[in-house]
């Protein structure tokens, strides 16, 4: 049984998918990031950056802070959606490039095209254009391979789970995903998995999922 601090974003989605995709018991406590829960009561002494998600196992009596620590963490809990072989630093690099690369580059995308736009012709140019050579680096992946790592034998990671969510955020970094073939194809076979229908939508409903 786990605990689950997080709100509708894509680096809380990654986390409340791959539960749905274990199928293990976890409970959803909402952190309202737009009205500030995150600087108050209890969560404010279990965060150290004021950030969802958290979780909280409570086997082990442990929380585990940072999206790509806990999809780790739960991968190797129970051995699932991480290769075992050679395949294992494959997922972890693409892993790694989004957490450090396409969350950061297109979190700044939403804060320039989506949220405030007319403030930085120069900040929307970057970002826009930034976040353009990202959407292309993971089609060419995905044009040869069916699945961001693992190349011919590759396999649904959590390389893959932590991408997505950031995908689906494709019309605020005003990307038309028809001119990203690759990543339409395995956009829309990972949006037809019954758990990601079910984990985006944690911990409420806010928006159809973008097609
Ligand atoms: N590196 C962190 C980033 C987490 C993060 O940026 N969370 C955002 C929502 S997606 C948040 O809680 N923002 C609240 C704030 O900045 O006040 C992770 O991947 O877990």
């Amino acid at each position: 049984m786990f605990d689950l601090y997080t709100w509708p974003t894509p680096n809380g989605r990654k986390v409340s998918i791959l539960f749905e995709e274990l199928e293990v018991k976890y409970s959803a406590i909402p952190i309202n990031i737009a009205k500030g829960d995150q600087f108050l009561g209890k969560f404010k002494t279990i965060s150290i950056d004021n950030k969802i998600p958290i979780i909280f196992d409570y086997e082990k009596k442990v929380y585990i802070r940072e999206s790509g620590i806990i999809l780790i963490y739960l991968a190797e809990k129970y051995k699932r959606f991480m290769p075992s072989d050679e395949n294992r630093f494959d997922t972890l690099q693409w892993l790694m490039w989004q957490m450090s690369t396409l969350g950061p580059i297109c979190g700044q995308a939403h804060h320039f095209l989506y949220y405030n736009p007319g403030k930085s012709k120069y900040s929307e140019n970057r970002f826009k254009q930034t976040t353009e050579n990202l959407y292309k680096i993971l089609n060419n992946r995905l044009e040869k391979f069916q699945y961001v790592s693992g190349a011919n034998n590759g396999e649904y990671t959590i390389a893959d789970i932590a991408i997505w969510p950031w995908i689906a955020r494709h019309k605020r970094h005003q990307i038309n995903l028809n001119d990203y073939p690759g990543v339409l194809r395995w956009y829309k076979e990972i949006y037809d998995r019954p758990a990601v229908q079910k984990g985006y939508h944690i911990p409420h409903f806010e928006e159809e999922i973008p097609l």
